[in-house]
C-alpha cells in the first residue's frame, strides 16, 4: 500500500486551483483519480505526474491543458482509466475532447475506443482487473457508441443493405456494433443484429431484409467458430450468392474465413468497407447478391 490518497479538494489545494478545476481534470481524464464512497481519491504519485506534465498548464485554463495534454498520455490511455474508474461522464469528456483537437470520428474508434478496451481485456487477462470492472467499462462503451453513433449516418440514397450480427454463444457485440457504424458512414444501410443470433435468425433477417447486398459474421472468441459456420451455411441457404464476410479477432485469415464458408475476410471495419467496394462496385449491390436474397425472399 502506498501513500495515502488525497481527497480532490485536497489534490486542487496541492495544484493551486479552484476544486471545479481539478474537477474538470479529472472529467477529461487528465489527471487519474478513482471514486471510493462517492468521492474522488488522487494517488499521491498521479498527483506529481501531472504536476510535472501540466507545468503550469493549469494556471492557462482547461483548454489549454486539453492541448498541452496531447504531449502526454495519449487519448486511448485516458479515455480507458475513466472507463476502467466507471466514469461515463468522464469517458464522454475524453471523446468530445479528442473530437475538438481533431480526430474524426473512425479515429475515435478506432484509435481510441478500440485501443482502451483492448488494454482493459488485457489487464482483466493478467487478473488486474475484476470482470465487474470490464463489464462496466463495456457497458459505459456501449452508451459511447449510442452517442457516437448518429453522426455516422449519410444522407442520400443507401448503397445497399449489408447484415451484421455475431452467432450463437458469442457475446462480444461492441467490435459489431462500432463496425456497423463504419459501414453506415460508407453509405450503406446496416442491420446490426447484434450478439448470439441463431444460425436461422441470421437466415431469418437476411429473408426479411428483401435484398442484401453482404452479411458479415463477427467472432471474437474461438470456441464460437463452429456457430459461425453453422450461422454462414444458414445463410446460404435462403440466399446462395449474397456475399458473406466473416472477421473478428477468431477468424485468423482469409484462408480461416473461406474455410468457414465464407467468401471473403477483412480484418477491421476500413478492410470490409474496401471488400463491399470491390466485390459490390462503387453503385451498390450486385445483380446476384440481390438476387439471392430476393429470391429466397418469395
Ligand atoms: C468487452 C469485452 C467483453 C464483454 C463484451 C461486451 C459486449 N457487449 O461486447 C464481455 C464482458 C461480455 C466479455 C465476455 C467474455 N470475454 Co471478452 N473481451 C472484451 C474486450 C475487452 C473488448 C472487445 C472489443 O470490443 N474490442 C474492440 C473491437 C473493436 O476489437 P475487435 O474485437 O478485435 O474487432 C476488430 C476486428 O477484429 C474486426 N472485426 C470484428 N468483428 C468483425 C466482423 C467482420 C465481419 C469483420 C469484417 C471484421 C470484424 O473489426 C474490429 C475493428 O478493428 C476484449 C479485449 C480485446 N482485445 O478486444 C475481451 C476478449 C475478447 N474477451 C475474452 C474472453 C476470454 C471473454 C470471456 C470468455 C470471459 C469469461 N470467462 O467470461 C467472455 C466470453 C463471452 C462470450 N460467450 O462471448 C478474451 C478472448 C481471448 C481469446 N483467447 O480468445 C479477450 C481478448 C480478453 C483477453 N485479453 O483475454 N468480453
Amino acid at each position: 500500500m502506498g501513500e495515502a490518497e488525497l481527497t480532490l479538494h485536497e489534490a486542487a489545494a496541492v495544484l493551486g486551483v479552484h476544486y471545479m478545476t481539478a474537477y474538470r481534470y479529472v472529467r477529461l481524464g487528465l489527471l487519474p483519480a478513482t471514486k471510493v464512497g462517492g468521492t474522488w481519491r488522487v494517488a499521491p504519485a498521479d498527483l506529481d505526474a501531472f504536476r510535472v506534465g501540466a507545468s503550469g498548464e493549469q494556471a492557462i485554463g482547461v483548454a489549454e491543458a486539453v492541448a498541452g495534454s496531447r504531449r502526454r498520455a495519449p487519448w486511448a490511455e485516458r479515455l480507458e482509466q475513466r472507463l476502467i474508474a466507471g466514469d461515463a461522464q468522464g469517458a464522454w469528456g475524453v471523446i468530445e475532447a479528442a473530437l475538438g483537437a481533431g480526430a474524426d470520428l473512425e479515429d475515435v474508434y478506432v484509435g481510441v475506443l478500440s485501443p482502451a478496451l483492448t488494454s482493459i481485456g488485457a489487464r482483466w487477462a493478467a487478473g488486474e482487473l475484476d470482470i465487474s470492472v470490464e463489464h462496466r467499462a463495456s457497458g459505459i462503451a456501449m452508451r459511447l457508441i449510442g452517442r457516437l453513433g448518429p453522426r455516422f449516418a449519410r444522407r442520400g440514397r443507401t448503397r445497399g443493405v449489408v447484415i451484421v450480427g455475431a452467432p450463437s454463444g458469442e457475446r462480444h457485440s461492441l467490435p459489431i456494433a462500432m463496425l456497423a457504424d463504419l459501414v453506415r458512414q460508407a453509405g450503406w444501410e446496416v442491420f446490426d443484429l447484434g450478439a448470439d443470433v441463431p444460425a436461422a435468425s441470421f437466415a431469418h433477417a437476411v429473408v426479411a431484409a428483401g435484398s442484401v447486398a453482404a452479411v458479415g459474421v463477427s467472432v471474437s472468441i474461438a470456441e464460437h467458430l463452429g456457430a459461425a459456420q453453422d450461422a454462414i451455411a444458414a445463410v446460404r441457404g435462403v440466399a446462395p450468392t449474397v456475399h458473406v464476410v466473416a472477421g473478428g479477432r477468431a477468424v485468423i485469415d482469409r484462408d480461416h474465413a473461406l474455410a468457414l464458408g465464407a467468401d471473403d475476410f477483412a480484418a477491421d471495419g476500413a478492410q470490409f468497407v474496401a471488400v463491399l467496394n470491390a466485390c459490390l462496385g462503387p453503385g451498390g449491390a450486385s445483380e446476384g447478391a440481390s438476387e439471392g436474397a430476393s429470391e429466397s425472399a418469395s
